[in-house]
């Protein structure tokens, strides 16, 4: 998910702002920024022409500022046949990078691995899999099943594909006139750094962990085998990064539990495995103000936010998310009608909007996920329906818009009394972050404990524990009642922190502790014979 238009080319204004040393980084080096995605896909028109769709999400996002900082090429995976055919006429021309006309600041290589392999890694490895096990998704009695189809994905598709990827990192690297720094990307990598070591043990590699990492002991649902490959895949890496210290923290019992000749030291987060180093080292991502702001003063938001005004009521619960099991979206609706029924006096009086976006739609959780939602809601607005009747209103409690609008999230958040993010789950979660800088009605944050953003927000949120249907339709209650002074006060602590941790000191951090790495090791490079 995510914005349109993050891309300016370097920004001689920011870069001048920057510390010396990462000036003097970016100034003689390539970011490869490595990610199953890529920041466009390529389309063919019906007559021939390509023309390209910017790619959505997070990771993209966030990694799109890197190129507002230095000369960036990007590897990810053809999506599209398009993106194939693209990449087949890029190698029989003998480049190296494909150019991106209308994203300068950008080239691309792309990794295309036969559909079958892709499926597995995907579709089977992946997204079931790992996602489901980084987000305790699992009621274990019954899942997973790691059956031989499973296996058959780990050795045909992820890692098949993780090599192609490593492949494509080195022959990138060696197309680059500049020392190249790879910046991998989330969990469907895992096994790209071990692959690009054996190819590549000069490079520096940095991988950044998007999601949860959870209990070493939830991790023994995964066999020896795989989960050895993972922690051993991202030892390979010089520097490891997670959202928050809890879960470098259970990153680290995980290589302590699975790998008994790491030499794993909690103080100084770091591991030494096969005479290597890795640090593990905490980077909450977060937003672009400027970028957020933008989109939420753009005309389209400007229209929708007028549109919604109808749906609007005396008290309005807002949120927004992706239609994922992880982000709790069945037990919010529950939660809600429990707040009605201990509160009839709102009946009438509150509605919540939800904007969903569809997700994963290949996978047959995510699309029962979706069936649930649909049940609940239309259960909880007929339930109320009738009530609302009896006493003469019409009266539609829950309002679901499904769709992919970026421009009409952000105007949603403009003016919800209270954001509800009660994700069991989640790496940090942006949506917070974004409700929290752009609301102008001082609206209280719900957050759930398992958000990684909890750790950074949430001494300004009502907190809740994010299967306590209960607890969380009383923090509905407390959020819609909250004294204006409260509310007031809270929404600016949020704000500031916001301003002050944004998406520009996520990517800074991380290029200090790059910087401040390749400066230890660079005697050594300097007394290296050629
Ligand atoms: C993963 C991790 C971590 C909303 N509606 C639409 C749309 N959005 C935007 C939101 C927000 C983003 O998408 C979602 O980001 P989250 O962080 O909430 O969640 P994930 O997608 O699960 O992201 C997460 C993140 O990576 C970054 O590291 O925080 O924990 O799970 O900005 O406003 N985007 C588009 N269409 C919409 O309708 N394109």
């Amino acid at each position: 998910m995510v914005p349109h238009q993050a891309w300016t080319h370097q920004d001689g204004q920011l870069l001048a702002q920057l510390p010396n040393a990462i000036r003097e980084l970016l100034d003689c080096t390539t970011l490869v920024i490595v990610s199953n995605r890529g920041p466009v896909e390529f389309h063919q028109t019906s007559d021939g022409d390509f023309v390209t769709k910017r790619g959505t999400g997070g990771v993209i996002t966030a990694m799109s500022a890197a190129a507002r900082y230095a000369e960036a090429i990007w590897v990810a995976c053809a999506m599209t046949s398009a993106d194939r055919l693209k990449a087949e006429e890029m190698r029989r021309r003998g480049e190296p990078f494909l150019d991106l006309p209308d994203l300068p600041g950008f080239r691309l290589r792309f990794v295309v691995p036969d559909p079958s392999a892709y499926q597995g890694y995907y579709n089977r490895i992946a997204n079931p899999l790992l996602w489901f096990l980084q987000h305790y998704l699992w009621d274990t009695p019954r899942a997973p099943d790691i059956d031989y189809r499973t296996w058959q994905a780990w050795h045909e598709g992820y890692v098949v594909v993780n090599r192609l990827f490593a492949e494509e990192v080195v022959a990138a690297a060696a197309a680059v006139p500049r020392e190249p720094i790879i910046l991998l990307q989330d969990y469907h990598l895992y096994l790209v750094p071990a692959f690009i070591r054996e190819l590549r043990p000069d490079l520096l590699l940095h991988h950044f962990v998007h999601i949860p990492w959870p209990d070493q002991d939830y991790w023994r649902l995964l066999p020896l085998v795989m989960r050895r490959a993972i922690c051993e895949g991202l030892l390979a890496n010089d520097i490891v990064g997670f959202q928050t210290p809890r879960h470098a923290r259970s990153f680290l019992n995980t290589v302590d539990a699975n790998l008994p000749d790491a030499e794993v030291d909690y103080r100084r987060r770091e591991v030494a495995y096969r005479g290597r180093i890795t640090r593990v080292r905490v980077y909450p991502i977060s937003i672009d103000p400027e970028l957020v702001r933008a989109v939420a003063n753009s005309e389209d938001a400007r229209r929708h936010e007028e549109h919604l005004q109808a749906y609007r009521n005396e008290f309005t619960i807002v949120r927004v998310d992706r239609a994922e099991p992880s982000k709790n979206v069945v037990r919010g609706f529950l939660a809600y009608d429990r707040l009605l029924e201990a509160h009839p006096e709102l009946i009438g009086r509150v509605n919540f909007l939800a904007f969903l976006v569809p997700t994963r739609m290949e996978v047959a959780e995510y699309i029962n996920y979706l069936d649930e939602i649909n049940a609940v809601v239309g259960r909880i607005n007929a339930k109320y329906a009738n009530a609302a009747e009896v006493e003469g209103i019409h009266w539609q409690p829950v309002h679901l818009f499904v769709g992919d609008d970026y421009p009409r999230a952000l105007a949603a958040m403009r003016f919800y009394d209270v954001l509800l993010v009660n994700a069991i789950f989640d790496g940090m979660n942006l949506v917070a972050k974004e409700g929290a800088l752009l609301n102008e009605r001082n609206g209280v944050l719900i957050l759930s404990e398992g958000a990684g953003a909890y750790q950074q927000l949430g001494q300004w949120a009502l907190t809740v524990s994010p299967t306590d249907i209960e607890g969380t339709a009383q923090a509905l209650w407390r959020g819609l009642t909250m004294p204006e002074a409260e509310r007031a006060w809270r929404a600016e602590q949020l704000r500031r922190h916001v301003l002050e941790h944004d998406l520009r000191r996520w990517l800074i951090d991380q290029l200090q502790d790059i910087a401040d790495l390749r400066a230890e090791r660079a005697p050594h490079r300097v007394a290296a014979p050629s």
